[in-house]
């Protein structure tokens, strides 16, 4: 059997490219290791960019997203219990973020996938890619039985742990790393949120994020140790430690038991180049981001934007431009949402090592965005997305 290109993942990146290279009518096939609820019953980003936005309302898959989900024109940084508001629309010709979870996304883009006819396999069992560079062989286990399909292309959408980019020969990689040294305890609870919008608190006693799914489900993160566990978090310290960090906010925190509770390491990574012969990396498989910066599924959706343009160019035309300048474009994205990413992490963020004139520093930084336009507006067009290259 042959296919034009075979997709590994079905997270964001995955499924969003399903779609486009449908649109264009390019022959694809996905291929997702775990079942779709396992999928879909993931908590993760709750921020979507008006990038992604904009790619679901081309795709129409955002009905539901423009019913439930809720539009912030604006966020809020609190330092040591003073609020901070960042007028992202004033600031950015009317840009807004879209508050809608990574669950939901997930849920609409494999319901359309099913009632358009995308071939996905979920449950395909220990995935292989043969005949790297140039003549890949996708080989996958489903019910016990081997199947295997030729493929002018792979898309490796396959996350961080996925077996995409572990296919390429480590010395054509140029890996890129930063381990925080801490991590993120977050909270999933049917209480209304402390506030209208989200806030990423700088305490003494480490950052706190007070975000939400609706308005009647919250969702907080408190910066936790690299060695805390679950178990040592019953909710009423997760509470009473979230609400301190809040500042005042914190008197608006409502409790009550947790849906989920999960611990998340921090890390910023790329891989360079996002290409080896017909294999392309997206997503999580190339590169990484500290979710402080809400960029991590954003950055997935535009690199699948990318690589979407490329192929169908080259099965429109026949042109390979697009193909060879895949990785340049979408890496030009990634390191600008690697930069604000690790810069808003640093300004929000209690590091172990920092000493009294790095608080210093930290104070200053902050109270800088307090009293300057541009600087506030530096962080606001980030915060939603520089614009795709158009090149
Ligand atoms: P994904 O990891 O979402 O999807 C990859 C898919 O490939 C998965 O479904 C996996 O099952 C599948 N797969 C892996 N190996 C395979 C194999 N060998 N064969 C077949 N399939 C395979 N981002 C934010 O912006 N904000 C957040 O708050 C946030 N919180 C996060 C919390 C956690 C615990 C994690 C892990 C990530 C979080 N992220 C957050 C980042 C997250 O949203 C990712 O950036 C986003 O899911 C990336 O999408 P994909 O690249 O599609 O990768
Ligand atoms: C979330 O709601 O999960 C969320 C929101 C903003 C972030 C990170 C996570 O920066």
């Amino acid at each position: 059997m042959h296919i034009q290109v075979v997709i590994i993942g079905a997270g964001p990146a995955g499924l969003i490219l399903a779609h486009l290279l449908q649109q264009a009518h390019v022959d694809a096939i996905v291929l997702e290791k775990h079942s779709r609820e396992h999928v879909e019953a993931r908590v993760r980003a709750g921020v979507l960019e008006p990038v992604t936005v904009d790619i679901m309302n081309k795709l129409d898959l955002s009905a539901r997203m423009h019913r439930e989900g809720l539009v912030h024109g604006g966020t809020n940084l609190v330092v040591d219990g003073a609020m901070i508001h960042i007028d992202i629309a004033g600031l950015t010709a009317g840009s807004a973020i879209m508050v809608y979870g990574q669950s939901e996304v997930m849920r609409d883009l494999a319901e359309a996938a099913h009632s358009r006819g995308l071939q996905t396999v979920y449950e395909a069992q220990d995935v292989t890619i043969e005949g790297l560079p140039d003549e890949p062989l996708i080989r996958w286990t489903k019910d016990g039985v081997t199947q295997y399909v030729r493929s002018d292309f792979v898309a490796g959408c396959d996350g961080f742990h996925g077996v995409s980019r572990a296919s390429i020969p480590t010395p054509l990689l140029r890996l890129f790393e930063r381990a925080y040294p801490f991590g993120w305890l977050g909270v999933l609870s049917d209480v209304r949120p402390c506030n209208e919008e989200l806030i990423y608190a700088n305490h003494e006693r480490g950052f706190a994020l007070a975000s939400m799914r609706s308005p009647a489900r919250s969702r907080y993160y408190i910066q936790c140790a690299l060695d805390a566990r679950i178990e040592n978090w019953p909710d009423d310290r997760f509470w009473d430690e979230v609400s301190v960090r809040l500042g005042e906010a914190g008197a608006a925190v409502t409790r009550g038991p947790a849906l989920e509770k999960s611990i998340t390491p921090l890390r910023s990574f790329v891989c360079e180049p996002m290409r080896w012969g017909h294999l392309f990396l997206a997503g999580d498989a190339a590169h990484i981001v500290p979710p402080a910066g809400a960029k991590g599924l954003n950055l997935a959706v535009s690199d699948a934007i990318y690589l979407a343009d490329a192929l169908s160019r080259y099965y429109k035309t026949g042109c390979r431009a697009g193909i060879d300048l895949y990785s340049q474009r979408a890496l030009a994205r990634v390191w600008q949402a690697e930069r604000f990413s690790w810069w808003f992490t640093r300004l929000t963020h209690r590091f172990p090592d920092m000493d009294a004139f790095d608080r210093k520093i930290q104070i200053a930084e902050l109270d800088y965005i307090r009293t300057s336009r541009a600087a506030q507006t530096a962080l606001a067009e980030n915060y939603v997305g520089l614009p795709m290259s158009v090149n």
